[in-house]
């Protein structure tokens, strides 16, 4: 049979749901879904790959007005994940819609749609009556040019499936891009990092999540013993470093051992994992450091 295989980009707005939604085509946690907004930093591919079909779907920040370097890093992550694709899927937390707010974000990017397919899905549904949905969906199709309206409820898993069937019939007969077994193109490490940061922006309250990078120095494969993971903590100021340690180092040790717990779940086998807390003042505006490490991640989609 004819393979299809297309490129994906989840866009939306902080929150909207994006990751939730990757990880429910997927069936897998694959991408940290938290209720924190900016919880996703890089963009991470999931591959779908069922029968003749292989959707490469990229999961992507939420799109906001960059206020530091970070968020600049952030913005060219969802830049670069619509050249190439084939469908854009924008994410509306659809609980919280309004037409000026939407209009916005969809005229700022129009751009960068232009040649795409666009589809609007409309996420979150769960929490909505029947006619709320409705009136969305029709207010939606007088105001905005798009390809498709979707609603869905990604936590649900609620009309996931047709629109992954919808998606199909906008693919272009190609060879698939990745080996069929593959589910992502990131490196392990990469998932190890963003458990830990998942655990943090769990554990921690304020501005610590927002300040903190999770750097993996050695990721060691051993067949004799557990696999050895050394991770630094990168924090702003050496009060957050203090208060990531807490008393006696109780802080520290909880969230060694709950992401340890997670990174071994994920990755299906024991893990020893080492962490330590650095302070790197204004990381989050230092070009060097965000170049160094978004590259040494490998969050390209064509890799
Ligand atoms: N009720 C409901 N909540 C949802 C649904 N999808 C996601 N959520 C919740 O919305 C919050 C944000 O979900 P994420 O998947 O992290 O959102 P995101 O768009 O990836 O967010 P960023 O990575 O920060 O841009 C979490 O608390 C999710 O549990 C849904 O269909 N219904
Ligand atoms: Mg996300």
């Amino acid at each position: 049979m004819q393979k299809k295989s297309g490129f994906v980009p989840i866009l939306g707005a902080p929150n909207a749901g994006k990751s939730t939604l990757l990880n429910a085509i997927l069936g897998q946690k694959l991408s940290i879904v938290t209720a924190k907004p900016q919880t996703t930093r890089n963009r991470i591919t999931g591959i779908y790959t069922k029968d003749n079909v292989q959707i490469v779907f990229v999961d992507t920040p939420g799109i906001l007005d960059p206020k530091y370097k970070l968020h600049q890093f952030m913005k060219r992550e969802i830049e670069s994940s619509v050249i190439d694709s084939d469908v854009i899927l924008l994410v509306i937390d659809s609980s919280k819609y309004h037409r000026d707010a939407f209009a916005k974000m969809y005229n700022e990017n129009l751009q960068s749609f232009e040649g795409h397919k666009l589809f609007c899905v409309l996420n979150k549904i769960d929490m909505l009556r029947k006619e709320e949905v409705l009136l969305m969906i029709s207010d939606i199709t007088k105001n905005f040019t798009v390809d498709e309206i979707v609603p869905v409820s990604a936590a649900k898993g609620f009309n996931v499936k047709e629109l992954v069937d919808t998606i199909v019939k906008y693919l272009p007969d190609s060879e698939f891009y990745f080996d069929e077994a593959s589910v992502t193109s990131q490196p392990e490490k990469f998932f190890a990092a963003e458990l830990i940061r998942k655990r943090i922006l769990n554990f921690y309250k304020d501005e610590i999540p927002f300040s903190v990078y999770v750097d993996i120095e050695e990721f060691i494969e051993r067949s004799s013993a557990k696999d050895y993971l050394r991770a630094s903590i990168i924090v702003e100021r050496d009060t957050q470093k203090a208060i990531i340690i807490g008393a006696n180092g109780a802080g520290i040790k909880q969230l060694g051992e709950s992401s340890r717990r997670d990174i071994e779940e994920f990755l299906g086998r024991k893990v020893y994992l080492e962490l330590f807390v650095k302070t790197k003042k204004d990381w989050k505006n230092d070009e060097d450091f965000l170049k160094r490490n978004f590259n040494k991640l490998g969050t390209s989609s064509t890799e």
